[in-house]
């Protein structure tokens, strides 16, 4: 048996924060999910599984649902949905809406009732408050011998203290309920928890620092008790890269290195870019800064923050500026030793540029 697992598609997701490029951010979803129905051709899966939270929030428009709808419908097999704190049960749901009984394919998990597909006993937990404490999976008991057992949750595994009120679920459920896959959503990066549990992570990326999402996982079980085999397949088509938090500019030369580095990027145009630049701005990178610039309009979205970045000390003035005693007498004594060849000048100057740095940002 063969399935793709999915999460976490999050459609209806305004993506403001990118400003002009949310449009663009918003069809990539929407693309992505159809990518994950080719895979799911191209794998010949049984099923798919989608672990909660495939919608934003459930008052989105009947034409968007619609659209999803349609697209869940063409999937070359059975496709099963879960509903997850974003898209709960509730008065109101998207799960509510008549259009999902249309659809012979396309089954919602909205009973905690065993549901049997291709052969598989597929045990759903689906989410009917935006925070809980109480564990979704509790209500499954151990055993089933017949079928392949495969438990389809959305919530927050619990590897510390179990106090959480975001859906906690316990890390040996698979034990627990002898089940031989736990398919979770909620997390937006590709976790396997343990061998028989994992997060698919969300299909397409969706903010800057989401480390590993933009994959499904193909699940493999030959038979019930086998350990499955899990392999993710990327999906995203968008990436969002940030760059320059942790690395300060302290050598002359570096921003023409970064200019160099976004002149020669795969795909800007379909790439988010965060840019931090910090630390000196030495005379001769002016021009590559005003690159840096240039080069950050060709991609999709650039955000640039180089408040942080300081003019090259010119002169001993700065120096005079300083509160008189320690801190002026190190800075005379580190521009002595920066006079110097070597390492012992390259550490005089990094020193000196740092107390530069201390005493703009102090101003
Ligand atoms: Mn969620």
């Amino acid at each position: 048996m063969r399935f793709l697992h999915t999460a976490d598609w999050q459609i209806g997701m305004q993506a403001a924060h990118v400003g002009d490029a949310a449009a663009s951010v918003r069809a990539a979803r929407i693309n992505a999910a159809g990518r994950v129905l080719a895979l799911a051709r191209q794998h010949q899966t049984d099923f798919i599984v989608l672990a909660g939270d495939t919608f934003e929030h459930n008052a989105l428009p009947s034409d968007l649902i619609e659209s999803i709808a349609d697209l869940l419908a063409q999937a070359p097999c059975p496709v099963l949905v879960l509903p997850g704190n974003h898209d709960l049960l509730e008065p109101g749901s998207v799960w509510h809406r008549p259009i999902w009984k249309d659809l012979d394919t396309v089954s919602i998990l909205s009973e905690r009732t065993p549901f049997y597909c291709a052969g598989a006993e597929i045990l759903p937990c689906p989410i009917t408050a935006k925070t809980s404490t109480q564990n979704p999976t509790a209500w499954i008991q151990p055993g089933g011998k017949d079928h392949i057992r495969v438990v389809v949750a959305h919530g927050c595994v619990q590897t510390g203290p179990f106090g959480s009120d975001d859906h906690p679920i316990p890390l040996d459920t698979s034990t627990r309920t002898q089940s031989d896959y736990v398919a979770l959503g909620h997390w937006h990066s590709t976790t396997i928890c343990n061998e028989r549990m994992a997060y698919s992570g969300t299909h397409e990326p969706t903010k800057f620092g989401e480390p590993n999402s933009g994959n499904v996982l193909l699940v493999e079980i030959n038979r019930r008790g086998d350990v499955p085999r899990i392999e993710p397949l990327a999906t995203g088509q968008l990436r969002w890269l940030r760059w320059g938090e942790n690395t300060p500019v302290s050598a002359p030369g570096e921003i023409a290195q970064l200019a160099s580095r976004l002149r020669a990027t795969n795909n800007p145009s379909r790439s988010l870019l965060e840019l931090t630049i910090s630390g000196v701005l030495f005379e001769s990178d002016r021009e590559h800064l005003a690159a840096v610039h240039k080069a950050c309009e060709g991609f999709l979205f650039s955000r640039v923050d180089d408040s942080n970045l300081r003019p090259e000390p010119s002169g001993d003035n700065w120096i005079q500026n300083l509160p008189p005693g320690p801190v002026q007498e190190t800075a005379l004594r580190l521009k002595q030793l920066a006079a110097k060849s070597g390492r012992e000048g390259e550490i005089a100057t990094q020193a000196l540029l740092q107390l530069f740095h201390y005493a703009q940002e102090a101003a």
